[in-house]
């Protein structure tokens, strides 16, 4: 028979996309149970063409159930997670509660699919959407160059802070949308007053170089995350790994620059040759005919787009690159519907 598949947190934002990329890709899947905490229950969703209705969650709701695929707070994974694995299920979670967990492969299927088959607690985590917009591009180039070091910066949309980062960066562009706001200091913050949302200062009109939990020696919990995560997907756990992360306007498609350095020299015309032959990945590069990526043209799309591909001018081993990709799609989304895939096929569905 065909696996039978529960999908947590079917209501929220990654919830949602993940519902619509169940609905395109090969209908792999026997039943598609919907969960969702006890407030959301009684809601009926669509997926594969057909209104589903959303069942609380509890216990007997993992019966029967051979993949879980959780998209819910760090605590409710933490807590849930075994249960349903206790009930027969493999879970494929998308919170940071067992990322770093030694016993969990943290799993990107172009980069390392073969971690997700040692699962000793049953479960597989999908990294966090920031690793994941950059990590299948520099998976392909580590594969030929070797990675030694990497140093990015983020630019992050704000449905990475879920709906209610959405609902914030609408509301503000409201607010502000017309006015003179943003030419004199903390106009901005007058206006938007205590609708900040899930975010420290205004986002619309503005950068906010902050995204996460205040971590030790200043560092955010994101930015902390994508070294660490970066480090554990490419196997290299000395990797020496600076990250900046900064909250952007965009409502969808995480950004990041990078400066990759690698343990042999590098050309572009090399890693253009890389990029392109690589899985998941699109080269934009075109910088005369204006043609790199943007989160308006990538958003909504599968892969992780790159562009404006240099070599650095005082190192022949390092690239400066740009990378975009949709932090709801293959940054959440997909990349768990293709870890749930790959289990798929060992159960034989
Ligand atoms: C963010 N990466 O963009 C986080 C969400 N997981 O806020």
């Amino acid at each position: 028979r065909k696996p039978h598949l529960a999908v947590v947190g079917a209501t929220g934002a990654v919830g949602s996309v993940l519902l619509g990329i169940l609905s395109e890709r090969a209908d792999i899947w026997g039943e598609i149970r919907l969960i969702a905490s006890p407030r959301s229950a009684g809601r009926k969703l669509t997926v594969r063409g057909a209104q589903t209705e959303v069942i609380a969650l509890d216990e007997d709701v993992f019966d029967g159930i051979d993949v879980a695929m959780f998209d819910v707070p760090d605590e409710v994974s933490a807590r849930w997670a075994p249960i349903a694995v206790s009930k027969g299920a493999v879970v494929v979670d998308n919170s940071a509660a067992f990322r770093m967990d030694p016993d969990v492969p943290l799993v990107v299927p172009e980069v390392n699919a073969h971690a997700a088959r040692v699962r000793p607690r049953g479960i597989i985590a999908n990294p966090n959407c920031t690793t994941l917009s950059m990590i299948v591009a520099l998976g392909a180039l580590h594969a030929e160059y070797g990675l030694s070091e990497l140093i990015v910066s983020s630019y992050q949309a704000v449905s990475g802070a879920g709906q209610a980062g959405i609902d914030t960066l609408r509301a503000q562009l409201a607010a502000v949308s017309g006015t003179e706001l943003g030419t004199t200091p903390g106009d901005v913050r007058r206006v938007v007053g205590d609708t900040l949302g899930p975010f420290p200062a205004p986002i619309a009109l503005n950068v906010v170089p902050w995204a996460g939990s205040l971590q030790e020696g200043g560092w955010s919990s994101e930015e902390l995350k994508v070294r660490n995560e970066s480090r554990k997907i490419l196997g290299l756990p000395g990797l020496p790994v600076t990250a900046t992360c900064v909250r952007v306007p965009v409502l969808t498609t995480h950004s990041l620059t990078v400066h990759a350095r690698f343990e042999n020299e590098v050309t572009v015309a090399g890693a253009h040759e890389i990029l392109a032959a690589a899985p998941g990945v699109v080269v934009s590069d075109d910088p005369a005919g204006g043609e790199f990526p943007t989160p308006s043209d990538v958003v909504g799309t599968d892969p992780t787009w790159v562009g404006r591909v240099r070599r650095s001018l005082d190192d022949p081993r390092a690239l400066e690159l740009f990378v975009s990709g949709d932090n709801l799609r293959k940054g959440a989304a997909l990349n768990t519907a293709q870890i749930g895939e790959l289990v798929a096929g060992e159960l034989g569905g």
